[in-house]
């Protein structure tokens, strides 16, 4: 028995000490624990100044209202929504078993104001890339004032005022005085969610929508096609989710269940860009669509296998027309992403058509010419519906000819610094994914990795680096569903969140492991099951 223990420590350690030399996780330091001066701020804003005067805040009287002089009031719903959702965070039990006033303390800070200062405060539109997110808090007694010129920086705004409040040690809701200013680095703040390798119900999208305000991420990337299913109902197509999805009624997104996803996300300030993703990455689109992709050869008859869409076919472009034309009107966000990432040429290379058209254009052997022939044609279809484009690095590489307002999403490991340097050097908007695959995983604190990008670390210009306009997190769906989906992302999300808003200069690792510990609870208070950091407890966990 104490020889078998042994036997196993001994083993343990062995393998253990094989992990840390092959996977070098030691690499990563464990942060030290302090308190943060900023408390459970995530992201932190630009401009903090809190004081320590503290003052309380009484569920019972304290109330988030509109400022007299604000350009939008009880009409704009986006507002009167988020107002209620955020006194539900505030006071999460105390308003769930109504107010009891026997118990009500005059509050130090009766009301937060907020006070929408341009005439127009964008209430009923849609966030886009040019959307202002700033905005000024102040914390004072009697009253709050949150300033904004746009509905847009009041949504973050409120996020912020919900992370200053705190329980004092009696357990009584509390908050400093304090001043912040407040506006993102990035424009394009995103997360990448897959739903086609797994399905994922509406109430986790909606979930992750929920956690991706309380990170201040405003780019839904809705990857919801690919390879192994077809979720996506179409209007115009309704037989490729019906042969394409994993289940024809269950385990597909229809057209409301969609409107919903996008309003639930316009409320939180954030744009749902969906990504349908050609040639490549496509086989689940041909079971519903007959001669939509290559048919592939073994010697000199078909081998009963498909490969990317068929580019040589009149009814391949006749296909995309009608179906970007739908979705362009399905989503309001003025970009589409095309995907053109990860094509195999194998299939075009053995069927004798393509061959023959290969030899006829005068493409020789290089298929990635081919490949460009085909995007150029799809660009010049999606142009028509009034939609600018994404597309993932590849079509660049391949050098495709671009309208000028295309985004570049650069997503290779191998020294990204290089084709951000290429990218903005061509002119083109650009965003950032290399670094933030969070779909690998590996032993111990990998949110550090994450944190300590800089995006901007590569050679170029002022000029160029204005065209890198933001980041995306993904978490690609090989072996993520709704069972362990949230957990993976979360916090380890957060620490990309906090490099695509706060300020470069903000990079102190335990300062930002103080504040990530708090603010991982607080998700987790909310209803967020996000994994610990580390070793610790949440102070309101009960038995
Ligand atoms: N699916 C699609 C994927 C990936 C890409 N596109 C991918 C490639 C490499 C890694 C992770 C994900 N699963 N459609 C590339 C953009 Cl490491």
């Amino acid at each position: 028995m104490i020889a078998t223990l042994k036997l196993t420590t001994l083993l343990l350690a062995v393998v253990v000490c094989w992990a840390t030399q092959v996977y070098g996780y030691k690499d990563v330091e464990e942060p030290t624990l302090g308190d943060s001066q900023y408390g459970s701020l995530w992201p932190l804003p630009q401009k903090v100044k809190m004081s320590t005067v503290a003052f309380k805040l009484s569920g019972a009287s304290f109330q988030i209202v509109d400022a007299k002089e604000s350009s939008s009031g009880a009409s704009c719903s986006l507002l009167q929504n988020a107002y209620r959702r955020y006194d539900e965070y505030i006071f999460p039990i105390s308003r769930m078993q109504g107010q009891n006033k026997k118990n009500a303390f005059a509050s130090d800070v009766s009301e937060l104001q907020v006070w929408i200062t341009s005439a127009d405060s964008e209430c009923d539109s849609y966030p886009s890339v040019t959307s202002d997110e700033s905005y000024e808090l102040s914390v004072d007694s009697p009253v709050a004032v949150l300033k904004a010129p746009k509905v847009w920086g009041a949504l973050r705004g409120l996020e912020t005022f919900s992370q200053l409040v705190y329980d004092d040690e009696y357990g009584a809701k509390s908050i400093n005085r304090t001043e912040i200013q407040d506006f993102p680095r990035f424009a394009h703040r995103g997360l990448l969610l897959d739903t086609s390798r797994h399905f994922l119900p509406i109430k986790v999208i909606l979930a992750n929508l929920e956690a991706m305000a309380w990170n201040k991420f405003n780019v839904f990337h809705w990857h919801i096609v690919d390879d192994h299913s077809f979720p996506y109902m179409s209007r115009t197509f309704p037989q490729l989710s019906q042969q394409g999805a994993y289940h024809p009624y269950t385990h597909v997104y229809t057209p409301s269940d969609v409107k919903m996803i996008i309003e639930f996300a316009r409320l939180r300030g954030i744009r749902v860009v969906s990504e349908f993703d050609t040639p490549g990455h496509t086989q689940s689109w041909g079971k519903g669509q007959k001669d939509l992709l290559t048919p592939c050869y073994s010697g000199a008859s078909p081998s009963g296998s498909f490969g990317p869409v068929n580019p040589i076919l009149n009814t391949t472009y006749d296909f995309m027309a009608m179906f970007f034309k739908e979705v362009s009107t399905v989503f309001p966000d003025a970009y589409i992403h095309l995907g053109g990432d990860e094509v195999d040429f194998s299939c075009w290379k053995s069927n004798p058509d393509i061959q023959k058209f290969m030899a006829q254009q005068g493409f020789g052997t290089d298929y990635s010419k081919l490949e460009s022939f085909y995007i150029q044609r799809l660009l010049d279809i999606v142009t028509t519906t009034n939609k600018g484009y994404m597309i993932w690095q590849e079509v660049f590489d391949n050098g495709v000819k671009l309208k000028s307002n295309t985004v570049v999403h650069v997503w290779m490991g191998n020294k990204f610094e290089d084709e951000l340097q290429k990218v903005t050097g061509a002119g083109f908007t650009t965003i950032l994914s290399a670094p933030w695959y969070l779909d690998y995983i590996s032993y111990g604190q990998d949110w550090q990795k994450y944190y300590k990008v800089e995006p901007l670390s590569f050679n170029g210009t002022d000029a160029q680096k204005k065209l890198v306009v933001g980041g995306e997190a993904c978490l690609w769906g090989e072996f993520v569903d709704a069972t362990n989906l949230t957990p993976r992302l979360w916090p380890r999300a957060s620490a990309v969140g906090e490099r695509l808003w706060s300020d470069k200069d903000v990079k102190d690792t335990n300062d930002a492991y103080s504040r990530l510990i708090q603010h991982r609870c607080r998700m987790v208070q909310r209803g967020i099951p996000a994994e610990p950091l580390f070793t610790g407890y949440c102070a309101h966990e009960y038995k």
